[in-house]
């Protein structure tokens, strides 16, 4: 498999930019013609808790966590909006994908970006102060416009968690599918195997899955460690279903 030909980049363009209409610009500037890279996919994704928990999950425990929560999840933007609460989650290849991106996107702190990149995408963005109950300022939350994938490995797990392979068009899959031969579903919080009244079915028997997610799935139904975590798997299958929380 020749995988520079498949390098692939998850790019969001976050609820700061939908507000302020930048999709058109941000679009623009990750374009063929700038970038000589190419779509593999594109989703409007209603972004559950667990899915911007999952996504983050590197930052957990730091002060602005739940304030990042809250942006991603399109809350701070669209506050009385639950219909704007979403984000649009791209997939881009070619060669070079994800320093690509992240050359054009700039970096991470809008202020920081002003002052070495101008021009680039996250200097648009702007920065906001997390104030505590005391209204004394604790961290900073960075309304930076877009996620681009800082490496090919938090590519592949990205693309994955926001991504079924039936999203992307099979012979733009730089990763390994296999078909379930088991019906997965949730009750209770709880893994099952077959279906039972009132359960939620995220994959039926027969779906196009990542192998990952099927391999951890065998190892978590049968009480087994796994890397993955079963949140991350139902987060991306059950991604614009009714059944997704919050
Ligand atoms: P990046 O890979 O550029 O997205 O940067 P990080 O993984 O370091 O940060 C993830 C997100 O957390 C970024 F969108 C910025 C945000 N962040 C804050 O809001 N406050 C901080 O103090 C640090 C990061």
């Amino acid at each position: 498999m020749d995988t520079k030909k498949l390098e692939q980049t998850l790019v969001l363009i976050k609820p700061d930019a939908l507000k302020n209409s930048l999709t058109g610009y941000v679009l623009s500037q990750l374009s063929e013609y700038h970038t000589g890279l190419r779509f593999a996919a594109a989703k409007i994704v209603h972004v559950s808790r667990i899915l911007a928990e999952e996504h983050y999950s590197e930052h957990k425990g730091k002060v602005f966590f739940p304030s990042l929560i809250e942006f991603i999840m399109g809350r701070v933007h669209y506050p009385d909006e639950p219909r704007n609460h979403r984000v649009i989650a791209l997939v881009y290849r070619g060669p070079g994908a994800v320093q690509k991106i992240r050359d054009i996107a700039g970096p991470t702190d809008p202020h920081i970006a002003r002052e070495q990149k101008p021009g680039c995408i996250r200097s648009l963005g702007t920065v906001v102060s997390i104030k505590d109950a005391k209204g004394n300022t604790i961290g900073d939350r960075m309304d930076n416009l877009i996620h681009a994938s800082a490496t090919n490995e938090e590519a592949e797990r990205e693309i994955k968690l926001w991504f079924k392979p039936g999203d992307i068009p099979p012979f733009m899959h730089a990763y390994d599918t296999a078909d379930s031969d088991t019906d997965y579903s949730m009750k209770d919080n709880k893994l099952l195997t077959k279906r039972e009244q009132g359960d939620i079915c995220f994959i039926p028997r027969g779906d196009t899955v990542w192998s990952s997610d099927l391999d951890a799935l065998i190892k978590i139904s049968k009480g087994e460690h796994s890397e993955l975590s079963l949140n991350a798997i139902v987060a991306k299958y059950l991604i614009n279903s009714i059944h997704e929380k919050d």
